[in-house]
């Protein structure tokens, strides 16, 4: 499979926890964390963001989890990572460099971070385990 299907079949699944919230008119989406594996597909990562949506020109922070990709329960305890944003059709970054504290269990709490312009924002999250690092990518379009 291409990365190229590969990331249309993410986006698809993304939609359907939005369909079914819209169908059953209850909260559920907004609880769902954003999932993508790293690019050479060793890992799964995850973030919840706080607030949620990701808001406009305001501090925003992130919860993220590094899991196996091969199974998405396993925590992957002895990991790090580094996280940066970036405008792709502006070609410019944040003005901010955010902070990156591990809580432990492969989890991290990202703090600082803020888009200043609306638009398409990717976020970065690179994963380095046993000197190997790959990067996730996440799309977030931010109104
Ligand atoms: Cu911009």
């Amino acid at each position: 499979m291409t990365g190229g299907s590969r990331a249309l079949v993410a986006r698809g699944a993304r939609l359907v926890p939005y369909l079914c919230a819209a169908i059953a008119n209850i909260g559920i989406a907004a609880d769902l964390p954003v999932g993508r594996s790293t690019s050479w597909g060793s890992f799964y990562v995850t973030y919840l963001s706080s607030p949620d949506p990701i808001p406009l020109n305001a501090l925003f922070a992130l919860t993220v989890t590094v899991s196996d990709a091969g199974n998405h329960s396993h925590r992957v305890g002895d990991s790090a990572i580094a996280v940066e944003a970036r405008m792709p059709t502006h070609n410019h970054g944040m003005n901010l460099r955010p902070r990156v504290t591990a809580i432990g269990d492969g989890q991290f709490q990202v703090e600082g971070m803020l888009f200043h312009m609306p638009g398409l924002w990717q976020i970065f999250v690179d994963v380095s385990h046993k000197g190997v690092t790959e990067r996730a990518v996440f799309d977030v379009t931010v109104e």
